[in-house]
């Protein structure tokens, strides 16, 4: 094993963090830059769906609320693509292998927000889920990631909070409003679930990301946390989860709960989700309609390094 070999696993072994100026194989370079790639994709690709609802969300306050939320996703997202290019990505080339297919976001925002309950919904179980997902990779063994995930988790709270107590607010108000909370809940609970990832056997890069320290728990763990931080939250709300298997198993210390249809995730990855096509064009026309932006931007960085030279 050479040096820097060695250097590289025993920072792994001590539980020390990889910086940019490490040595790393190839294969953990390739790994984060998907997972983190895939990452930023997702807040910036996550920022659509509830942004459908600005223009009409339902007072001055919800509107603040949600605004400054979507504007966190993007800071989340623009973030997590610097701690990309420390890995040496190139910030264009993962924008472009997203808008054509060739880089993963995640599946959930790829189902439709119907109502404003969706946005409550998104609040309480999306972020629910991704602070679950989230924390521990605080702990992950690249430093960049890992101190992005400490900032992005405290905003993902907040994220959380807001969703909630939107949705205790419907709850307290007319059956209407109950039943949208209701049947927004119905549509993203399985979608949630899905969030977390393939199967724990059906996991192709969980054994060596939890290797690697880039992982702390395995899919199916994370997927249980969640189920048994949500349901006494649904209690509390007084909604249920469309899931007749629910309930609590007391020889384990957690909730069962149903089979999750993983050919819908396999087909929502694949790019056959209700959302899909529409969520890229966006992306797409955005990114093109910016090119005028970073043309100046650069023509401007080169004027003022001309001048001081
Ligand atoms: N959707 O072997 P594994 C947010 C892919 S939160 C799409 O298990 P891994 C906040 C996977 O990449 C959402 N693709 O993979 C927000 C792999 O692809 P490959 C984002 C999925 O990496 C809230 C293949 O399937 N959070 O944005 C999904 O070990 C509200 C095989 O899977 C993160 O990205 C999926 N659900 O574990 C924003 C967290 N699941 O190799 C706006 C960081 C799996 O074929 C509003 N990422 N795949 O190219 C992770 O923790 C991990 O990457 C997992 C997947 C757990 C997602």
């Amino acid at each position: 094993m050479s040096d820097l070999e060695h250097h590289f696993e025993a920072t792994i072994a001590a539980d020390h963090r990889i910086e940019p100026r490490d040595w790393v194989p190839d294969g953990y370079r390739k790994t984060m830059i998907r997972q983190i790639a895939q990452h930023a994709h997702s807040e910036i690709i996550g920022m659509q769906p509830e942004g459908n609802w600005i223009t009409r969300a339902p007072s001055l306050r919800r509107k603040a609320i949600l605004l400054a939320k979507v504007q966190d996703e993007a800071g989340h997202g623009l973030y997590l693509y610097s701690a990309a290019e420390t890995l040496g990505a190139d910030r264009g080339e993962l924008t472009e292998m997203l808008i054509s297919g060739r880089q993963k976001y995640s599946s959930i925002f790829n189902y439709p927000t119907l109502t404003f309950a969706d946005v409550g919904v998104i609040g309480w179980l999306v972020d629910g889920a991704a602070i679950c997902n989230q924390v521990p990779l605080c702990r992950s063994s690249y430093g960049p990631y890992a101190r992005a995930m400490i900032r992005i988790c405290k905003e993902e709270s907040f994220h959380q909070r807001q969703g909630y107590e939107l949705l205790l607010t419907l709850m307290r108000g007319t059956e209407a409003q109950r039943d949208m909370v209701q049947d927004a809940v119905n549509r993203w609970w399985w979608p949630s679930l899905m969030m977390f990832g393939p199967p724990d056997d059906a996991s192709p890069n969980t054994a060596q990301s939890m290797a690697w320290k880039i992982k702390r728990h395995t899919n199916d763990e994370l997927r249980q946390r969640f189920v048994d931080m949500s349901v006494p939250q649904a209690e509390k709300l007084g909604v249920t989860f469309p899931d007749p298997d629910l309930k609590w198993n007391a020889e384990r210390g957690h909730y069962d709960f149903g089979a999750i249809d993983w050919s819908e995730l396999k087909r929502v990855i694949s790019g056959d989700g209700p959302c899909n096509a529409e969520r890229i064009e966006n992306r797409r026309r955005a990114h093109e309609d910016g090119d005028w932006v970073r043309e100046a931007a650069i023509a401007h960085a080169a004027k003022h390094s001309s001048k001081a030279a």
